[in-house]
C-alpha cells in the first residue's frame, strides 16, 4: 500500500510538504493543464516529470471538470463529442505515464450540492461540513432536462462502452468516484451511486481490469455506515480498488458530518487491516479534513499533516503485523 496526497497545485510547496511527511504518491487534483475539453499529452507529461523530479510518483489525476461530461450524463446533443474528449484525456494520460484517471459521472453534483452546512463545527470547534438530506426533500432541482435513473444508467453504459476499450489500449485504469454526498434522485435529477450495489453494477456493466472504483471511504460510509467494511472487502477481493480516499465521517445518510480522521464512526485501523488482507497495493490518500485553527483554510498544511501522520502510523502498524 502506498501513501499519497491530493495536490491541486503541483508546486514546490506541495511537493516539499509531501516529501517531508514521507508521502510517496501524488494525485493531481484538477491539474492546471486543462486543454479544450480534455487534458493534453504535454501538460500531463510536465506534471508527471515535475512530480518525479521531487522523487515522488504521480499515482492518478482526478477531480476533472464536471461540465466536461454534462452532455454525456444528460444524453444531450454533443454527448459523443464530450466522450471523445474524455477518451483523449485517457489516451494522453496513458502516453504521459499517468496510471489512473479518477472521474465522476455526476448529475446531482453538477448542481453544486456538496453539503447543506458548510460552517458546521467538530472537535474543539474546528469548522467542518455536515449534511442533512431532509433539507433537500422536495428540492426543485432541474438540470438541462429531467433525467431518470434508467436514463442516466443508459448514458453511463454508453460512456463506459466507448471509454473502457480506450483505457485498455492506453493502459490506464478508470476509477469512478461517487457523487459526494451520494444523494438519492432529487427533484428531476437522477443519481447513479447511492449504494455499493450500484458500484457492483458499474464494474460489471463493462467488465475489464481497467474498469474500477475510486473507493471514497467517506462516501461509502455515508451510504451504508458499518457496511463499509464489507464493501472494502468486496471490491478489494475483485481488484476493483484503484484508489482509496481514506476518510472518516460521523453518521450516514440522511445526516452526517465530516470529522477528524480519528474521530468518526469508522474504525480506521480495522479498515486499514482489510485493505491489507485483500492485497490492496494502490494508493491511499486523505480526503476532506476539518479546518484546524491557525493559518486558515482547508488546505492549511497542518490539518493534512495530522491526517497523513495518522495514516502513516496505521500503515506501519498493519505492515508490522506481517
Ligand atoms: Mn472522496
Amino acid at each position: 500500500m502506498r501513501l499519497g496526497i491530493n495536490l491541486g497545485q503541483i508546486d514546490e510547496g506541495g511537493l516539499s510538504f509531501a516529501e517531508q511527511l514521507g508521502v510517496t504518491d501524488i494525485i493531481a487534483n484538477r491539474p492546471a493543464a486543462e486543454g479544450d475539453g480534455h487534458y493534453d499529452y504535454v501538460g500531463l507529461l510536465q506534471i508527471r516529470t515535475r512530480i518525479e523530479a521531487a522523487g515522488l510518483r504521480l499515482a492518478a489525476i482526478g477531480n476533472l471538470r464536471r461540465d466536461w461530461l454534462e452532455k454525456a450524463i444528460y444524453g444531450l446533443p454533443g454527448a459523443d463529442d464530450q466522450i471523445d474528449h474524455f477518451c483523449r484525456t485517457v489516451s494522453n494520460a496513458g502516453a504521459a505515464g499517468v496510471p489512473v484517471v479518477i472521474y465522476t459521472f455526476p448529475a446531482i453534483s453538477l448542481h453544486r450540492i456538496y453539503r447543506t452546512h458548510l460552517q458546521a463545527r467538530t472537535r474543539g470547534g474546528a469548522i467542518t461540513t455536515s449534511h442533512d438530506q431532509t433539507a433537500l426533500e422536495g428540492a426543485p432541482l432541474l438540470g438541462p432536462k429531467p433525467l431518470t435513473t434508467e436514463e442516466i444508467w443508459a448514458n453511463y453504459e454508453r460512456f463506459l462502452k466507448r471509454v473502457v476499450p480506450v483505457a485498455e489500449q492506453a493502459g490506464v485504469k478508470l476509477a469512478v468516484h461517487p457523487d459526494d454526498p451520494p444523494l438519492p434522485p432529487t427533484g428531476e435529477v437522477a443519481s447513479l451511486f447511492t449504494h455499493p450495489d450500484d458500484f457492483k453494477r458499474a464494474v460489471e456493466l463493462v467488465p475489464s481490469e481497467f474498469n474500477g472504483v475510486c473507493f471514497c471511504q467517506g462516501c461509502f460510509t455515508e451510504m451504508v455506515g458499518p457496511g463499509v467494511y464489507d464493501a472494502i472487502r468486496y471490491f478489494g477481493e475483485r481488484n476493483k480498488l484503484f484508489v482509496v480516499h481514506f476518510r472518516n465521517v460521523r453518521g450516514r445518510m440522511p445526516r452526517f458530518s465530516e470529522v477528524f480522521i480519528d474521530d468518526g464512526d469508522i474504525d480506521m485501523l480495522r479498515a486499514m487491516r482489510i485493505y491489507k488482507e485483500v492485497g490492496y497495493t494502490g494508493v491511499l490518500v486523505p480526503d476532506h479534513v476539518p479546518h484546524l485553527i491557525g493559518p486558515a483554510g482547508e488546505n492549511s498544511y497542518a490539518t493534512w499533516a495530522f491526517a497523513i501522520g495518522y495514516m502513516k502510523a496505521l500503515m506501519d502498524m498493519v505492515k508490522a503485523e506481517g
